[in-house]
């Protein structure tokens, strides 16, 4: 892009603005800061859902903005995820299929395609890609998950660890890259968090967060997965795979010993590398409710029940100083004056299940995971716009095509998401997107996920699990949102089922799935 392009491109943002809001026009090109989030579910947002945390921040991106009640992702698992944000691309196009895949870098990003049109563009945090970032003018990334406590960081320098928390840590890098940057020129910023992720290790300071509260049971949590041999077949329940030393941070009630106690508190390990003073303040928390589990000496369903408030209140620790974080930067942009030519997204890698059908992890086409949350804080120039909670239908893949076109960059043709900045720009007619494309590839894996593809319309889903498996799953979600009856076997239902298969194989011809059933459809068949 050369530079009368670069500025139609800018010119393009304010005549958005101007059109759309009628209201003042930005003077200054429009900036991008794309917050991320890692398995923070919609579930515990209170902008989402007032039964469970508290996120005053993230609720103030979406009170001066909007927030996606029907945001999904194309594959349910952080590498594949972020693969498909940042090259609008499903993960068969783009290569990163699951966590184990190196992310093909030198192949074009939106992140690449910003930076050409003049952005300035930097990443910092959870990155998990197993290949180094590229279209970025500064990066400084967590090595695959990261750690909570003295966490290592990676620079194009090599790799240094520091002290302190990881939440803390990468905003204050965020702020610093914000403070050094050529203030002249627009930038796109990836603030990705490795919160709320396993093993949902809180600050200190947050560690008595959350103590006095008991949480609703999901209605759905001890689930017997009738109809749906995958469900029955995953690793990811509370009861039976949530460990009490790893996850739960605990001793095992009967004084059993976790498989992985050595590596977990080896120099290296999630508790091993905490600083001794560090450590004594959480050992004092942690050991109180080790004894009082003891004391209890519970059993059965009751003990499960204890678990399910344990996770509960680590993984909410964990997203309180996620929010305060995000508290923090947004005073900052605030003091700078940043907010008013600045668009911020709040979103999740995917969603997460908090006890629904007994289970934690995600992975699944099932709505907790399949959605993720989305908020986004439009400039202050687009204040009129404020307030409105969006309905259609959109998925991580439709980033890149956003961002351009915010950006007023033209949108390759390869790019197989959509543009919802008509969403933002409050086009009555924008989002007519009628189905969504989903496809988990990782098994045999961690957590046993059988493979699964899948169509989701505003009221039904159809998934079929293939692989070692063949298994059709349909679901009505105005009557069954908890996706508990599956329908595909009911005959009331043939012929809705006839009408998604066709939409489904109309999708994966469309997006040029390589992996996808036989059609006319006859069961059982797929081609891998
Ligand atoms: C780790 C976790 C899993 C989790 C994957 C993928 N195990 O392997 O529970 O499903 O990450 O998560 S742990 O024992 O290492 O914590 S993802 O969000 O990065 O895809
Ligand atoms: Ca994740």
């Amino acid at each position: 892009m050369n530079k009368k392009q670069k500025l139609a491109a800018f010119t393009g943002m304010s005549a958005l603005l101007v059109g759309s809001a009628a209201l003042a026009v930005p003077k200054k090109p429009l900036n991008i800061i794309y917050i991320m989030s890692d398995d923070h579910t919609e579930q515990m947002i209170s902008a989402y859902d007032l039964r469970f945390g508290h996120t005053p921040a993230i609720d103030r991106i979406a009170g001066e903005g909007l927030r996606f009640t029907r945001s999904f992702v194309a594959n349910s698992i952080s590498g594949p995820s972020r693969a498909c944000m940042l090259t609008g691309k499903h993960s068969h196009k783009n290569g990163k299929v699951d966590n184990q895949d190196h992310f093909d870098g030198s192949q074009q990003t939106m992140p690449k395609l910003m930076q050409a049109a003049g952005y300035q563009t930097a990443m910092i945090g959870k990155w998990h890609l197993e290949s180094l970032p590229t279209g970025f003018d500064y990066w400084e990334i967590l090595p695959g998950q990261g750690n909570y406590y003295e966490p290592d960081f990676i620079t194009s320098k090599g790799m240094h660890r520091e002290r302190g928390y990881v939440t803390d840590l990468i905003t204050d890098k965020s702020i610093d890259w914000l403070e050094q940057r050529d203030k002249q020129k627009p930038f796109l910023m990836f603030v990705h968090h490795k919160t709320a992720h396993r093993n949902w290790m809180a600050k200190l300071d947050d560690l008595y967060a959350y103590e006095d509260k008991t949480f609703p049971v999901p209605a759905n949590f001890f689930d017997s997965y009738a109809n749906r041999p995958a469900a029955a077949g995953q690793e990811m329940e509370i009861d039976r795979h949530m460990t009490f030393l790893y996850d739960l941070k605990v001793q095992h009630p009967r004084g059993e010993k976790h498989p992985y106690d050595g590596f977990v508190n080896g120099p290296d390990g999630t508790f091993g590398r905490m600083r001794p003073d560090d450590r004594r303040v959480w050992d004092q928390f942690y050991d109180s409710i080790s004894n009082d589990l003891k004391e209890r000496n519970l059993s059965g369903r009751d003990l499960v029940l204890w678990k399910y408030q344990r996770y509960i209140k680590d993984y909410l620790k964990t997203a309180k100083s996620m929010d305060d974080n995000i508290a923090r930067l947004l005073d900052y942009l605030e003091k700078e004056g940043l907010l008013d030519n600045t668009l911020i997204v709040y979103t999740s890698d995917q969603g997460f299940y908090m006890g629904e059908h007994g289970w934690f992890d995600k992975r699944f086409m099932y709505e907790e995971s399949l959605r993720t949350p989305l908020v986004i804080r439009i400039p202050d120039a687009m204040a009129g716009r404020r307030g409105r909670v969006v309905s259609q239908l959109v998925q991580n893949i439709d980033h890149a095509a956003t961002f351009l076109d915010l950006a007023g960059v033209p949108v390759p043709g390869d790019i197989q998401g959509e543009s919802y900045a008509d969403l933002i720009r409050g086009k009555k007619s924008a989002g007519n997107r009628k189905a969504i494309y989903y496809h988990y590839q990782e098994y045999p894996a961690e957590h046993m996920v059988k493979r699964h593809y899948g169509i989701r319309t505003e009221r039904y889903k159809l998934i079929h699990f293939y692989n070692d498996i063949d298994h059709w799953e349909l679901y009505d979600l105005k009557k069954d949102p908890s996706e508990m009856t599956n329908l595909a076997a009911n005959p009331r239902y043939r012929k809705l089922l006839a009408k998604l298969k066709v939409q489904l194989h109309e999708l994966q011809v469309k997006y040029d799935d390589p992996i996808r059933f036989r059609f006319p459809p006859v069961a059982g068949l797929h081609t891998k």
